[in-house]
């Protein structure tokens, strides 16, 4: 089987550190918070940026500040989110690719995210594909619901992305597709022969999916933007400890863990 690649996605958009009070938040956090996570294992960072106050932000100049303070520390895959928070405007979600990430994420549709809608317009979703392309950043494919595999696919076919692609699967948003194990297995049946995929699983799915996924060969995404928690009711101590545990499992079911360069190798990123 393939190295595990474990993404740790140590912000996002929606958490705050009256949640989580270890919720790494400036970019000194964030870069030092990262630098733990690839000591204990992760070779991709999934990053959202934050204004010094917590508020989610697609600043360009923010991402371009986390990205040189995570490269004066380790060697990590750089991945921005496109996606922000259900609030941002298309054009001040996109600007972070200006700041040159190696990867970045596409959400291939809209669905519903708790009490909101998160939007992904046709459109949107080329005008992505076109600059990520233009810039050389490869892109990751969130998917919330099946039918998001066929726009990823609708796009391929318009020559906007090339196959094979790096799915994410998003499970357990709530208003979006749950995170039962059928749930993954269903998805992945339908990815086109080549194509590469981890699991974020929400809340409590994400410890069982990720036990799932390293036995089934796909890859890991864990992170306080995904759960807070290490267990029921007991907050994790940090974004490390939830990489520290994938790890651990990973090893006693005879996965190896994939570094950095060679998760670059297996995603078809050249550096
Ligand atoms: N914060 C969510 C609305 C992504 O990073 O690309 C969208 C999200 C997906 O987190
Ligand atoms: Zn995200």
């Amino acid at each position: 089987m393939e190295k595990l690649i474990i993404t740790v996605a140590v912000t996002g958009a929606e958490v705050t550190k009256q949640q989580q009070p270890n919720l790494p938040v400036t970019p000194d956090e964030i870069a030092q918070e990262v630098y733990r996570c690839w000591q204990a294992g992760a070779s991709i960072a999934h990053i959202h940026a934050r204004m010094p106050d917590g508020t989610p932000t697609q600043s360009k100049e923010v991402y371009a500040e986390i990205k040189k303070k995570i490269q004066e520390k380790c060697d990590i895959i750089i991945q921005f989110s496109t996606g922000g928070a259900v609030w941002h405007k298309p054009e001040e979600r996109i600007q972070c690719l200006d700041a040159l990430p190696e990867m970045a994420t596409l959400s291939a549709g809209s669905c519903n995210f708790g009490d909101d809608v998160f939007m992904n317009s046709p459109s949107f979703m080329e005008l992505l594909a076109k600059r990520m392309k233009e810039l050389g950043i490869r892109p990751e494919i969130e998917v919330f619901e099946p039918g998001m595999i066929e726009n990823a696919l609708r796009l391929v076919k318009k020559g906007l992305l090339e196959l094979p692609l790096h799915f994410d699967f998003v499970l357990g948003v709530p208003g979006a597709m749950t995170g039962n194990i059928e749930d993954l297995v269903f998805l992945v049946h339908k990815l086109p022969a080549g194509c590469t995929w981890s699991v974020a699983g929400i809340g409590r799915y994400e410890l069982p999916l990720a036990v799932h996924s390293i036995l089934m060969g796909g890859h890991v995404r864990v992170g306080f933007e995904d759960n807070i928690y290490y267990r029921k009711g007991e907050l994790a101590t940090s974004n490390a400890q939830l990489v520290e545990r994938v790890v651990r499992i990973a090893k006693e079911v005879g996965r190896e863990i994939a570094t950095p360069q060679e998760a670059r190798k297996i995603l078809g990123i050249t550096k």
